[in-house]
């Protein structure tokens, strides 16, 4: 779209967590053009770009005065007058602007307000068709996490996601309403058990269980109870998050205290025996060993995803692929903090080969941004939590809007 951006304007909303984030609006010529909110992380990679919070007593340390005046001021000023489909020249800007390696001077989420609300200004037409520049597109098959844990919830479960993954359908729209109907199921089913409760940060159920295990089995429960056959066309999915129970070279989990090796042998013995297909952050963000000896016994069987591991950062990606690491990576534009740094990476993974799969966070927002990257990347898989609350729902919703154009759904395992 022509035009010269005119202005660049930013406010604190509140989050899904009900935290402060930064919300951006991009005039062209005068006219509002783009507009886009930050998401925000709990089980966040240390090497992640950073999130600028103000500290003190407002808004429990975490509000965005200074985030949100980096870009009426500092960053405003550079930007005005720029070419918002020139989406590499405003990214480079702000890098130099920023001048830190992971962007804490002006902050990621100051960065890639601007950097999305430009890339939105910048769309002629539906925003997956812009960011596809011509490239192959997909509707991306969900994982859909019903059955939340770690420190997406105040449960004893260690692990943080429970996923299904509705691969065998012909469309989007089936494989979202068998995810749905598995969702609804297992409400069902824990209420039989006695152990509905709330939901976690991402919309999944949330309750006490004895073991680990017993989320793989009532997941697989609800598979049936929807009518469907485990394995055939929903299967698992896991996140793990285990830098969330790493400290001293161990991982506690389930009472017990193993070495990266025997972590492995227990996801060994759990894709033997239940339909899973994919497990992301089996291991801590350091622990590089565990990684590659998993990933070279059970790569074959499983993808494995890196998400902490890689924070969507070039360099660290480039160990993984070189070291074989992994074969899939998460992405998540705030833990790089650019539109282009983030194409960027996905592109190198799939030249590496490896799986992508476009990412929320679990502080969301009702932007649905990501919805239009999986598409428009063809990243094949979106994770987008649970087919509950607006924070999540969105992107479903927009995923169903834009099924009325793009009709390919991704094939997979
Ligand atoms: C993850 C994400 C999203 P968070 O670990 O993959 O599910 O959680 O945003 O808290 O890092
Ligand atoms: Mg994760």
């Amino acid at each position: 779209m022509s035009g010269a951006i005119s202005d660049l304007s930013a406010r604190m909303i509140l989050d899904s967590r009900g935290n402060p984030t930064v919300e951006v609006s991009c005039f062209v010529d005068g006219e509002l053009r783009g507009q886009a909110a930050v998401p925000s992380g709990a089980s966040t990679g240390s090497y992640e770009a950073v999130e600028l919070r103000d500290g003190g007593e407002h808004w429990l340390g975490k509000g965005v005065v200074t985030a949100v005046s980096n870009v009426n001021g500092e960053i405003r000023d550079a930007i005005v007058g720029m070419d918002p489909s020139d989406q590499n020249a405003i990214d480079t800007m702000m890098l130099e602007l920023d001048g830190t390696r992971n962007k804490s001077r002006l902050g990621a989420n100051a960065i890639l307000g601007v950097s999305m609300a430009c890339l939105r200004s910048a769309a002629d037409g539906p925003l997956w068709s812009h960011i596809s520049s011509g490239g192959s597109v997909s509707l991306p098959v969900p994982m859909m996490n019903i059955l939340n844990g770690g420190a997406h919830a105040s449960s004893n479960v260690d692990i943080q996601e429970f996923m299904v993954i509705p691969h065998g359908f012909d469309t989007f729209l089936e494989g979202l309403r068998a995810g749905v109907e598995t969702y609804h199921a297992l409400r069902g089913l824990l209420n039989e058990e006695g152990l509905l409760g709330g939901v976690g940060d991402e919309g999944g159920f949330a309750p006490n269980l004895p073991r680990n295990e017993d989320g793989l089995r009532l997941v697989c429960g609800a598979i049936r109870k929807a009518g469907y056959s485990p394995g055939k066309e929903i299967s698992i999915s896991l996140d793990v998050a285990a830098q969330e129970f790493y400290g001293n070279g161990k991982y506690r989990i389930d009472g017990q205290s193993l070495s990266g090796s025997e972590l492995g042998s227990k996801y060994s013995d759990w894709i033997d025996r239940f339909p899973i297909v994919s497990i992301e952050d089996p291991f801590g963000e350091d622990d590089w060993e565990s990684w590659i000896e998993f990933t070279s016994n059970e790569g074959s069987r499983v993808q494995v995803v890196g998400d902490d591991l890689y924070v969507t950062n070039p360099e660290r990606l480039s160990r993984g692929i070189q070291s074989s690491a992994s074969n899939a990576i998460l992405i998540k534009l705030n833990q790089i903090g650019t539109v282009t740094e983030t194409i960027n990476v996905i592109n190198m993974a799939k030249e590496a080969g490896f799986a992508t799969i476009m990412s929320h966070r679990s502080g969301e927002t009702s932007d649905d941004i990501i919805a239009d990257f999986a598409v428009g990347l063809n990243s094949g898989q979106i994770k987008t939590g649970a087919p509950a609350r607006s924070d999540r729902t969105s992107k479903y919703n927009q995923l169903i809007r834009i099924s009325d154009e793009v009709r390919d759904y991704s094939q997979l395992f």
